[in-house]
């Protein structure tokens, strides 16, 4: 069997106690810390060592991803929260019209509700003090997991926690900030891959990966997701989605019915592992999320536990050097054991 070290941060359970608006009530916010917690405690039930503790690359990397504007606002959005003399989460609650101000016209001076509002694109992503902290070592957790693919490994877990695929080159939101994925794929990169995929099997379509890789054709960016017809992010992962420019065709979208089962779902898997194959990429990033899973508090897809492991041997068997990065996932007791199961199939099968 392939050995498999994971990488996790304990600053990544920073960002907690925040709250979320979701259709019309304030509830705590479904991605908590505890959600680490039982991945790590499933990883070491199933006997997998200990976790690496991540490198610390500091923040210029992110830029590869992310606009300046982002970067510098997430790290000080607290701090002004708090100067304009409010607690708890900082949640927008105006955001901008089609027609309104860009961005670039706001300045730090700028009312932090403006600057909530340009930047994060909905209400469920609250920050709160340990937000930049957490998220700051969830991306180097995807990082440091890249290094360890580009440096001879065969598979590696990055336990990123809070997740990444929602967060856009120059937004936040779907409990995202940073996009954990998006860094590893440029890690790999920088390292000499120069054709990466991206396969995205959380629940809600990745729209920030999509984002950011969407004029670039060195990366494929294929996601098996939630129709937007009836689901979160709503405006985004439609089949019709496919890249512009040098990225035409470099974005791959399956979007499937709520109900669907393992045997809808393999189809897809099985169109998306073709497109891999087709696109000639060297190294596979897979933004892993849980939230498929019949349970989940969130979702509306109907994957039994045992169906993780089926799907980690289905990676598997494209070859490929294979980074994990931890997107989604809210059943929060089972989502350890459906994380291990995974990573296990993709293990057996992976020779
Ligand atoms: C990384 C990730 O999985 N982000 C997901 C963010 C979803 N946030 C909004 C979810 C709204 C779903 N509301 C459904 C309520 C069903 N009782
Ligand atoms: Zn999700």
């Amino acid at each position: 069997m392939i050995a498999l070290p994971w990488v996790f941060s304990p600053h990544q359970r920073a960002h907690a106690g925040g709250e979320e608006l979701n259709r019309g009530f304030i509830v705590p916010c479904h991605e908590c810390p505890e959600r680490a917690d039982f991945i790590t405690a499933a990883l070491r039930d199933q006997g997998f060592k200990d976790p690496i503790a991540p490198t610390d690359h500091g923040e210029e990397l992110f830029r590869r991803c992310h606009d300046d504007g982002l970067i510098t606002f997430l790290k000080s959005a607290y701090a002004d929260w708090q100067a304009s003399g409010r607690q708890g989460s900082a949640l927008p609650f105006t955001f901008v019209a089609p027609s309104g101000m860009t961005r670039s016209e706001l300045t730090p001076n700028s009312s932090i509700f403006a600057r909530l509002g340009a930047y994060c694109f909905d209400v469920g992503t609250p920050i709160v003090a340990g937000t930049w902290e957490a998220a700051y070592w969830s991306a180097q957790t995807a990082l440091t997991g890249a290094d360890l693919v580009a440096t001879g490994e065969r598979l590696a877990f990055a336990l990123c926690r809070p997740p990444g695929h929602h967060a856009g080159r120059a937004y936040y939101g779907g409990y995202c900030f940073l996009n954990n994925a998006a860094l590893a794929a440029e890690q790999l990169r920088l390292a000499g891959h120069q054709k990466v995929a991206i396969v995205d099997v959380d629940y809600h379509h990745g729209n920030g990966t999509q984002d950011i890789f969407w004029h670039d054709g060195s990366v494929l960016y294929a996601s098996i997701h939630a129709e937007p017809m009836t689901d979160f992010p709503f405006f985004s992962g439609h089949a019709s989605e496919q890249g512009e420019g040098e990225g035409t065709g470099a974005t791959l979208n399956i979007p499937l019915a709520r109900g669907a089962d393992w045997l809808i779902y393999q189809q897809a898997l099985k169109n998306v592992l073709a497109a891999v194959q087709q696109h000639g990429s060297t190294a596979l990033v897979v933004s892993l999320g849980v939230d498929t899973w019949y349970g989940d508090p969130i979702s509306g897809f109907a994957l039994q536990s045992a169906d993780f492991g089926t799907m980690g041997g289905m990676l598997a068997s494209l070859g490929l050097p294979t980074l994990v990065v931890m997107e989604g996932g809210y059943a929060v007791a089972e989502v350890g054991k459906n994380v291990a199961l995974f990573l296990k199939g993709l293990q057996r099968f992976g020779d």
